[in-house]
């Protein structure tokens, strides 16, 4: 639960009265956190000053690591003092006017991008989660749900089997009890998963599989014709499954607005990012020049035009983001500390894609 850089953040509060936990849920009035060996979560609530920041990387998710103060007699409150170091993230930007970040998970080691038969399936729209999973420094796997429903498997695995190099892809159906067999090279013990997705793909009816014990967990009552949830999941939540996997039921994401992530661009469209080595000029615009690999690998039929599209246009996206942020007086923090090899690699890529930075 707790690695080594989050126990010696924890060693240097200098408090012995302080112990690690868990954020399992949170919301304006109480955090539940779950303690390593304890099956139950225990309620708690967090520090004044936490409330008083308004960066909201500043303040606790679900998932984080945070350092805890109970008293002896264990009756108290649980307080949460402070955050220890996150070794993953998942962020988006926030839907509205304001450009901000949204923290949805932190320290998960994998994300299932959930998709479902017969729901609108958009390579487009997996590309873009692909990224922001792989700009947080999570895993990602893509899960296609209800194959229990007529689909062609085939056709499934050519077009989205391709989005991006290294990230398997999953098709499985929950109502199935295969499904915990298909996902489990995904589902170690000691694993911390989160499931994300439109609403009504059976993100919740997955989790309750995965668990293996009926944990109570919310799941809908859904409306077949138009996949409409009834109890659909409000609030991101923490479940401890039998395998001793942690794993984290999201509401469904409408928007997934890309925050911070170039990096996960890159690895999400590593493709593109080779191909842009070879191009003849250093500088290339991929828009015309001679000897323009890109544009080579689009007209070989290689390299489809739509995902060049959508990798140009989340390219934009990211970049807007950061400059409206910027405008807006928000100062830009890393959610996480990326790895510098990845750091290395994304100026590279940025040098052989002619984009300034730094
Ligand atoms: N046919 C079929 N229905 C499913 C499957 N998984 C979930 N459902 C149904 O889809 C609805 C939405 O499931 P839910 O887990 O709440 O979706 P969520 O919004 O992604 O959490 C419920 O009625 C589930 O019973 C599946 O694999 N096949
Ligand atoms: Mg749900
Ligand atoms: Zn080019």
């Amino acid at each position: 639960m707790i690695d080594d850089a989050q126990r010696s953040a924890l060693a240097e509060l200098g408090d012995p009265a302080l112990v690690a936990a868990r954020v399992a849920s949170i919301s304006r009035e109480h955090v539940e956190l779950r303690f390593d060996g304890v099956a139950d979560v225990v309620r708690g609530e967090l520090a004044a000053r936490f409330a008083r920041d308004d960066d909201p990387l500043a303040r606790p998710t679900v998932g984080d690591l945070v350092a805890v103060r109970r008293d002896d007699a264990g009756a108290a409150v649980a307080r949460v003092e402070a955050l220890l170091p996150r070794r993953s993230v998942f962020v988006r930007a926030a839907a509205g006017r304001r450009a901000r970040p949204q923290l949805v998970a932190a320290n998960v080691d994998r994300v299932l991008i959930v998709g479902a038969v017969g729901a609108e399936l958009s390579a487009r729209r997996i590309e873009r989660y692909i990224a922001a999973v792989l700009a947080g420094g999570a895993e990602a796997c893509v899960v296609i749900n209800k194959c229990d429903r007529p689909h062609d498997a085939a056709a499934l695995r050519a077009e989205l089997g391709m989005l991006a190099p290294g990230v398997p892809l999953v098709l499985t159906s929950a109502v199935d009890e295969r499904c915990v067999s298909d996902l489990a090279p995904y589902v170690g013990e000691g694993v911390t998963l989160a499931l994300v997705g439109s609403s009504g793909v059976g993100k919740s009816t997955l989790i309750r599989r995965l668990l293996g014990r009926g944990e109570a967990i919310s799941t809908a009552a859904v409306r077949e014709a138009d996949d409409k949830g009834r109890h659909t999941t409000t609030r991101r939540t923490l479940y401890l499954a039998e395998s001793g996997a942690l794993i984290i039921d999201t509401p469904g994401m409408r928007e997934i607005g890309l925050w911070d992530a170039d990096e996960g661009l890159e690895q999400a469209f590593a493709d593109i990012v080779a191909l842009a080595e070879s191009c003849h000029f250093r500088d290339c615009a991929h828009a015309g020049e001679p000897g323009c690999a890109i544009d080579g690998a689009v007209q070989a039929g290689h390299l489809p035009e739509a995902r060049l599209a959508s990798y140009q246009r989340l390219q934009r996206e990211i970049v807007a983001n950061a400059r409206r942020a910027e405008e807006g007086g928000y100062r830009a923090k890393r959610a996480f500390k990326p790895i510098s090899r990845a750091i290395r690699a994304r100026k590279r890529a940025h040098r052989k894609l002619g984009i300034d930075k730094d």
